[in-house]
């Protein structure tokens, strides 16, 4: 976290924008330039699932949302592809538990990366807390923007993780939307991780400044 804007991860993810080609229901670029200027604090770039870019596609949509959001100084987050994160010299990782094993991707992104980890369960976030720069809970309300999502879980782990590990940044994530981000937030949780409530909205730039 060598960069200026690294100073404070709480405050980096308090609205969380994930997005990949396939969540886009218009041009992803001018979807996350709104949602920049809506006042998204943090990106990730989750190209995942059906119809997702592959190889070259990917890589240049990539490079090309990195630099977006290096206009608006919001850290760039690539989901699961480390060698990716680190050929764009992206600002972070995030990976899931089916994902390659946290000790060795933060031995190939090194210290100065943002690693970020999901956790479903209280050995998966006692394992995170010690390699992860933040952690990802949920789903805390039902979701249909992950295929393999899990049961709806609530806030239960985010209170544990709030009170076994206070220092660790932590957002939800899972069907969450401005009227209920408050839930979470409450909970405990630095921010909230959103796909589809900024991604579907006719007014992206409202609905990203309605989670403030
Ligand atoms: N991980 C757990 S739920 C989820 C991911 C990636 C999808 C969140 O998307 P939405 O549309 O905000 O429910
Ligand atoms: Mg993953």
């Amino acid at each position: 976290m060598n960069r200026l804007y690294y100073q404070d991860i709480r405050k980096q993810l308090e609205i969380y924008f994930i997005l990949g080609s396939q969540n886009a229901k218009k041009d992803p670029l001018e979807t996350v330039k709104e949602a920049l200027e809506g006042g998204i604090t943090c990106f990730q770039f989750r190209e995942k699932g059906i119809g997702s870019l592959q190889g070259a596609e990917k890589r240049e949509l990539a490079t090309s949302l990195f630099a977006l959001c290096q206009q608006y100084h919001v850290p760039f987050i690539i989901n699961d592809d480390v060698d990716l994160a680190i050929e764009l010299d992206a600002d972070g990782v995030h990976v899931g538990q089916e994902d390659e094993d946290i000790a060795s991707v933060r031995e190939k992104i090194g210290p100065s990366k943002m690693l970020g980890v999901s956790v479903h369960t209280k050995e998966e976030l006692r394992r995170a807390a010690e390699l992860a720069d933040y952690v990802g809970i949920g789903p805390v309300f039902g979701t249909r923007s992950k295929d393999d999502a899990k049961e709806p879980a609530g806030t239960w782990l985010i209170e544990h993780a709030t009170k076994m590990y206070p220092s660790l940044p932590k957002v939800g994530i899972g069907g969450i939307t401005p009227e209920n981000a408050v839930i979470v937030r409450n909970a405990g949780a630095d921010g909230v991780a959103v796909i589809s409530a900024i991604a579907a909205s006719k007014d992206i730039r409202l609905t990203a400044n309605l989670f403030k």
